[in-house]
C-alpha cells in the first residue's frame, strides 16, 4: 500500500501525545460510565464512521471576485487522490473520494481506480456538472440544463449524466448526485411549472439508467447562479421530484443551501420519515452557500442534525442509510487542513449525538417537559469527546493530532516542488 505520509512519522508524532491521551481517555471513560455509557463502544462507532471528501475541495476555492491559489495545488484528479489519501491517513474517517465530472474526467478510469486503490481509497457518489459550459460544447447551459426550454440542450445534459453513471460504475461508485443551477433571474422569465415538468422528464431518463444497487441523489439550492428562482429550490421541490422519480431517487441535503435560520434538522427528520434522505453535503455558512468549514460556526446545529440521524439509527428506521460527504470550498486555508478538521467536526457531532439519553428525552417529550428535554440534548453536546476521536484515530493508524502531524510532515512544501502552478484555475470553484 502506498503511504501518502510515512507511517513512521505519524507514529513518532503520536508517541509524543499518547501518554496524555490515555489519561484523558480514562478520565472521560470513567465520567461516561457514571451515566451507563461505554467509552469502548463509542470509540468503535467513531472508528466505523465514514465520510466522503469532495475531489474539488482539495483545490483552493475562490469567489466571483478572485481566487488566490495555494502552494502545490492538485492539478488533476490523480493529485487530488494523493491529497485525499493524506486526509484519510491522518483523520482515518474519509476513505471515499467523491468525483465531479467533467472536472475529473480521464481517458482510462481503470488506471484512476487502480491509483486510488493503491492508497486504499474508494469512490463515493459521482457528481455531474451541467452548470458550466465546457469548451466546444454544442449547446449552452446559460438558460438551464435538465430544464432548458430547448430539447437539444436537455438531451445533452441527460447524456452527460449517463456518462457520469458509466464512469462512476467503472470506479465502483454507487450513486449519482445531481445538482443543477437551473432557474431564473427575473420574475416572469420562466414558467415555474413547465420548467419543473421539463426537469422531471429529463431526470426520468437518467433515473431509468441507474445500474442495480445505485441511487440518484438530487440536491436543492435556493439561489445561485439563478437569483430569483431555482428549479429545485428547496426540500419541498426536492422531495416532490424524488417521489415522482421513484424509490431509488432521494434528496440530498447540503447544509449551505437553505435560507438563514431554516430548521434543517426538521427537514432531515421529514426526509428520514419518508425514506427520502439520500445523503449530506456538510459545510457551514453564515449568509448563504458560503461553504465554510463544518462546525466552524454552528456546531450545535450540526449536532442537532446528528441527533435526528442517531435517533433514526436507534429506532432502526426502515430505509435509513444516508451517504455522508463534505462539500466545501477553502479560500484562505490549506484545503487539506480544512478537510481534516471538518471531517473530525462531523464525526464529533455523531459521537456527541450518541451520548444523548434517548429514553430520558422520550419521557421529557411525552410529558411536555421542554426545559429538561432541551437540557438532555445540551448535556450530551457539552461533553468534550475529543479523547474518543483521538483514540479512534490512534487505533486506526491515524494521527492523535492530525493537523500537527500534517504540518510536521512537510507535505505541502513537497507538493509545491512537485506540482508547479499550471496557471489555470481548474481546481476550486470560481
Ligand atoms: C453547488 C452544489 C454542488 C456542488 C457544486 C460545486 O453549490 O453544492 O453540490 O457540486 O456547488
Ligand atoms: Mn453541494
Ligand atoms: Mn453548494
Amino acid at each position: 500500500m502506498e503511504e501518502a505520509i510515512p507511517s513512521t512519522l505519524i507514529a513518532e508524532q503520536n508517541e509524543k501525545l499518547a501518554r496524555d491521551l490515555h489519561k484523558d481517555y480514562d478520565a472521560l471513560g470513567e465520567k461516561l460510565s457514571r451515566t451507563g455509557l461505554d467509552i469502548e463502544q463509542l470509540t468503535e462507532r467513531a472508528r466505523t464512521f465514514e465520510l466522503a471528501v469532495p475531489s474539488w475541495g482539495a483545490g483552493t476555492g475562490g469567489t466571483r471576485f478572485a481566487r488566490f491559489p495555494g502552494v502545490g495545488e492538485p492539478r488533476n484528479i490523480f493529485e487530488k487522490v494523493e491529497d485525499c489519501a493524506v486526509i484519510h491517513q491522518l483523520s482515518s474517517c474519509t476513505p471515499l473520494i467523491s468525483p465531479h465530472f467533467p472536472w475529473d474526467q480521464v481517458e482510462d478510469f481503470s488506471e484512476l481506480k487502480q491509483y486510488a486503490d493503491s492508497f486504499g481509497m474508494g469512490w463515493g457518489s459521482v457528481n455531474s456538472n451541467t452548470f458550466q459550459d465546457q469548451p466546444g460544447q454544442a449547446h449552452s447551459y446559460k438558460y438551464g440544463s435538465l430544464s432548458h426550454t430547448a430539447a437539444a440542450a436537455r438531451e445533452q445534459a441527460v447524456a452527460h449524466n449517463l456518462m457520469c453513471i458509466e464512469w462512476g460504475r467503472q470506479l465502483g461508485s454507487q450513486a449519482l448526485t445531481v445538482w443543477v443551477g437551473d432557474g431564473s433571474n427575473h420574475p416572469g422569465q420562466q414558467h415555474f411549472q413547465r420548467a419543473f415538468e421539463r426537469y422531471l422528464d429529463s431526470a426520468r431518463t437518467i433515473y431509468s439508467a441507474l445500474p442495480d444497487g445505485w441511487e440518484m441523489h438530487i440536491e436543492h439550492k435556493m439561489f445561485e447562479p439563478a437569483f430569483y428562482s431555482t428549479v429545485i429550490q428547496d426540500w419541498g421541490s426536492n422531495i416532490l421530484a424524488a417521489m415522482e422519480l421513484g424509490d431509488k431517487c432521494k434528496s440530498l441535503v447540503d447544509l449551505g443551501h437553505h435560507a438563514p435560520n431554516v430548521n434543517i434538522e426538521m427537514i432531515v427528520s421529514r426526509l428520514i420519515q419518508f425514506k427520502k434522505l439520500g445523503g449530506f453535503h456538510f459545510n457551514d455558512s453564515k449568509y448563504g452557500d458560503d461553504d465554510l468549514d463544518s462546525g466552524s460556526l454552528h456546531p450545535y446545529q450540526q449536532f442537532l442534525i446528528f441527533n435526528e440521524l442517531v435517533d433514526a439509527e436507534y429506532r432502526q428506521q426502515d430505509g435509513f442509510g444516508p451517504a455522508y460527504m463534505l462539500d466545501q470550498s477553502h479560500n484562505v486555508t490549506d484545503p487539506i487542513e480544512s478537510l481534516i478538521n471538518s471531517a473530525a467536526e462531523v464525526q464529533r457531532s455523531y459521537i456527541k449525538a450518541l451520548l444523548v439519553d434517548r429514553e430520558a428525552l422520550n419521557n421529557y417529550q411525552e410529558n411536555n417537559d421542554a426545559l429538561m428535554a432541551s437540557n438532555t440534548l445540551k448535556a450530551a453536546f457539552n461533553i468534550d469527546v475529543s479523547p474518543i476521536l483521538a483514540m479512534a484515530r490512534l487505533r486506526s493508524d491515524g494521527a492523535i493530532d492530525p493537523i500537527a502531524a500534517y504540518r510536521a510532515s512537510g507535505y505541502r512544501a513537497q507538493a509545491g516542488k512537485k506540482r508547479p502552478a499550471s496557471g489555470g484555475s481548474s481546481s476550486g470553484i470560481v
